[in-house]
């Protein structure tokens, strides 16, 4: 059918429009500022800290809410790096996530109810308590490169196929 997508077993969605996300990673002195989700979608992994768009919003507003709302910081210096496409062969439309990065900041990290902020070295990010896409996009994410990607799952968590490069501009 037009607007669907055969990758491994499984049918994918693509034309359905898609969801709009921010994702906010701090990034300073050879660490990033992680968030360990206690709650939603993505529940015991570590992330950068973002949501949904809200009403109105732009996509920078919205991310630079969402890390205050989730980390208690606001962001200095934000800069988008990254657009990532999702498609999941059991959810209706893709997710569209923006990817910022923040190399300062004002306030102080702390808990929320929804994250528990924690910095890793660049060379101990946890991959493996992390979404399975990211150890595609981190490295260009670390090495201050833009990239865009398309990552396919099935049964939400499981990355089956993938494309991903670095690009001129977004
Ligand atoms: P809330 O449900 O908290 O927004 N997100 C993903 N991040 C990564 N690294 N990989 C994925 O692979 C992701 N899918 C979603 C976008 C969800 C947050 O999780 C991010 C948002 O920041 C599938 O409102």
């Amino acid at each position: 059918m037009a607007g669907e997508l055969k990758r491994s077993n499984s049918t994918f969605n693509i034309s359905a429009s898609p969801k709009l996300f921010t994702l906010a990673i701090v990034n300073t002195g050879g660490r990033v500022l992680l968030g360990l989700k206690k709650r939603g979608f993505g529940e015991g992994y570590f992330n950068g800290f973002g949501g949904k768009l809200e009403e109105g919003e732009s996509i920078d507003e919205a991310a630079a809410r969402e890390l205050e709302e989730e980390a208690c910081i606001s962001p200095v210096g934000m800069k988008k790096h990254g657009v990532l496409m999702f498609f999941f062969d059991d959810r209706p439309c893709p997710w569209e996530v923006h990817v910022f990065n923040v190399p300062d900041y004002m306030g102080k990290p702390c808990e929320t109810e929804e994250m528990l902020p924690t910095w890793f070295a660049h060379e101990d990010i946890p991959y493996d308590k992390m979404w399975m896409d990211d150890k595609v996009w981190y490295p260009h994410f670390l090495k201050g490169d833009m990239f865009k990607g398309k990552f396919f799952f099935e049964n939400t968590h499981n990355l089956v196929s993938y494309e991903c490069s670095v690009v001129e501009a977004l």
